[in-house]
């Protein structure tokens, strides 16, 4: 008899107003492309992402699967309670999963650590089997051949939404407030060429995003990629490094095969803060150059900006403003500076007492200041933030920014008014 599974891909609760509210918003991809591992044969899916559907906890299930990042696991351990109460098994995995396994554990009957090509058919054979075990952890690194399409088809989607594929996992740098080297093996792989291309010759939308840690990272399969895309006239944004940029034949592969722009982790403006976070990688005063490249081959750029560094006073708002300005930064993602945990900004905030809680629902970099600040108060810090994002994504910033990027102008307008009516009314 078949088994009935309920895969939830969460939604962030505390940043969902802000989200919901932008334009360009890209499908989740982690539950969609787990479910392509299960047998239909023996388990009826249910397929649920937050972001656009509600839970169904009044239907009986034997498994629920949950995918958990750390702002989001108070919420995800509440699901949980709900479902056990009616009986079904939880299986938890993810991000927080692999950090904090022995908290996770605490709220869900079976976990999984790592990445899980190879432990989740085995846990979904076991549960069948009705043998499984309590904790599965990822101890050879999984090639990434022969992945299983994901199962687009199962979920309830809103036609506005954009297409998602991975090309690589991983990345080779070691930026010291992100979680990539805790939570994958510490190996940058990548997914064959032909395998890519035949994911995305399925997508019913043209416009889809590589949700790759950095596109770039591998320069000779990022242009075959590239130069397999091209024919199939899609639209597309991937997350890169901005040192990867400085190359022409890169940019001009990727505007040739349709990109549209590129999310760039430029983060600050100050050498010393990127240095303090080991992103030394990221030149200031290459910027301009790297940025009129972009923009000569017709590629807008999201750039990441974080504030809360140590080196970052007051000023540097206001410099970053104009910073952004100066160079027609076409859009950016701020965030407040979050010590996620096992990170080693996290340990140096530990060890320097300056964590103001551990409520992790507020880790989330965009709602809450969670430490002391450096070089201001916390108060400075997420005023300062705010009143970034207003004057970043006000009318005159945007023409003096457009003023110099001069890089898709209809498209940049929707994308910046996006923007901009999510901070008014978030
Ligand atoms: C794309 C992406 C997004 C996208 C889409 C997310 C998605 N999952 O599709 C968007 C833009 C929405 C997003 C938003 C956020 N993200 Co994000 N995101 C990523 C990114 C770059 C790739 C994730 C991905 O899709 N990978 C591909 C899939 C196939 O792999 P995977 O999710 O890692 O899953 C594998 C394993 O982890 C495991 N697994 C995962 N879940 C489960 C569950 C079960 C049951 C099992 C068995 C296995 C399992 O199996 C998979 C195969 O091996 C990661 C970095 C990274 N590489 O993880 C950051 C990352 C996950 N994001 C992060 C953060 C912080 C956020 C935000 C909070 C940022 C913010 N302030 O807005 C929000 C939260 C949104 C939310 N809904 O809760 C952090 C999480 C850190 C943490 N400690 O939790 C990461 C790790 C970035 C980082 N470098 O630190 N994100
Ligand atoms: S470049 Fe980006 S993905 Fe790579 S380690 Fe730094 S923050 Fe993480």
């Amino acid at each position: 008899m078949k088994k009935n599974i309920l895969l939830i891909q969460p939604e962030n609760q505390k940043i969902n107003s802000f989200r919901r509210k932008q334009f360009n918003n890209f499908v989740q991809i982690t539950m969609p492309y787990l479910a392509g591992f299960i047998d239909e044969a023996k388990y009826k899916i249910t397929l649920v992402d937050e972001y656009q559907q509600r839970i169904p906890y009044t239907r009986k299930f034997d498994l629920v699967a949950i995918t958990v990042n750390t702002p989001n696991s108070g919420h995800c351990y509440k699901m949980a309670e709900k479902f056990q109460a009616a009986g079904a098994k939880v299986v938890m995995g993810g991000p927080h999963a692999t950090l904090l396994p022995a908290e996770v554990s605490e709220h869900c009957d079976i976990i999984v650590i790592g990445e899980a090509e190879a432990t989740w058919p085995q846990l979904l054979e076991d549960f069948y089997q009705g043998k499984y075990q309590t904790e599965y952890r990822s101890d050879a690194i999984p090639e990434l051949t022969n992945l299983p399409l994901p199962r687009w088809d199962l979920l309830h989607r809103n036609p506005l939404m954009k297409g998602a594929v991975i090309s690589t996992r991983g990345c080779p740098y070691n930026c010291s407030y992100c979680n990539l080297k805790q939570i994958y093996h510490n190996w940058f792989r990548t997914r064959p060429v032909s395998e890519v291309i035949h994911e995305i010759s399925l997508m019913k939308s043209r416009f889809f995003v590589f949700w790759d840690d950095n596109f770039f990272a591998d320069k000779a399969h990022a242009i075959e990629v590239m130069e397999q895309l091209r024919p199939l006239r899609k639209k597309w944004a991937a997350q890169v490094t901005l040192a990867d940029c400085n190359n022409d034949e890169l940019l001009e592969k990727a505007s040739a095969a349709g990109c549209l722009y590129l999310f760039v982790g430029l983060e600050s403006f100050s050498p010393a803060a990127l240095r303090g976070v080991n992103k030394g990688m990221n030149r200031v005063d290459a910027y301009r150059d790297i940025i009129g490249k972009l923009h000569r081959h017709k590629i807008m750029i999201q750039a990441g900006i974080v504030f809360g560094f140590d080196e970052d006073t007051p000023d540097s708002f206001r410099q970053t403003l104009e910073g952004c300005e100066a160079l027609g930064i076409d859009g950016v993602t701020v965030s407040l500076l979050t010590p996620l945990p096992r990170t080693p900004v996290y340990a140096q905030m530990k060890r320097e007492q300056r964590l103001l809680h551990e409520d992790w629902s507020l880790y989330n970099g965009k709602t809450d200041v969670v430490f002391h600040p450096a070089g201001m108060t916390s108060e400075q810090l997420y005023e300062g933030y705010l009143d970034f994002r207003r004057r970043f994504y006000s009318l005159p910033s945007f023409i003096r920014r457009m003023r110099v990027s001069g890089t898709h102008p209809v498209y940049n307008f929707v994308m910046n008014l996006g923007y901009r009516l999510a901070i008014k009314r978030g």
